[in-house]
């Protein structure tokens, strides 16, 4: 297992619900280390541009919409293989097939709405990263 960083938003239904704090300990009892945090409202630019490989998808105005609706945290989080690890934490996307446990199964309020981003891949997560953080606002 290689020491591994990953980009992760707690997005604005649970900010909205005061369980910033909730999400952000599941992440840590499961053993994710933030190493880059910041509280931020998204521009509608910037949620359509991190969204931009769901340009396509019937869901992505809305998707938009809500990313934009509210504060979000935004962070990186460090771990042994971080990328599988956050997003076995976080659940299924849907709320309702997300495991028991999980932050999603959780707390989300649905597919939408789903408390949690976690990139998907190296790449994703290299380029997430960069997104939102120089290097010299990560600090492991
Ligand atoms: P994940 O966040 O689990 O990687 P993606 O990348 O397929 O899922 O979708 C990105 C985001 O788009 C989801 N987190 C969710 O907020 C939203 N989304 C995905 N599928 C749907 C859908 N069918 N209807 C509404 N929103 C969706």
């Amino acid at each position: 297992m290689a020491l591994e960083r990953t980009f992760s938003i707690i997005k604005p239904d649970a900010t909205r619900r005061n369980l910033t704090g909730k999400v952000l300990g599941a992440l840590e009892a499961a053993g994710l280390r933030v190493v880059a945090q910041k509280r931020i409202r998204l521009t509608k630019q910037q949620a359509e541009e991190f969204y931009g490989v769901h340009k396509e998808r019937p869901f992505f105005a809305g998707l938009v919409t809500f990313m934009t609706s509210g504060p979000v945290v935004v962070q990186v989080l460090e771990a042994d293989d971080a990328i599988a690890l956050n997003r076995k934490t976080m659940g299924a996307t849907d709320p309702k097939k997300a495991d028991a446990g999980t932050v999603r199964a959780l707390y989300a309020e649905d597919i939408e709405a789903n408390s949690v981003h976690g990139s998907d891949s190296p790449e994703a997560a290299k380029q997430e990263i960069a997104f939102f953080f120089s290097d010299a606002e990560i600090v492991g």
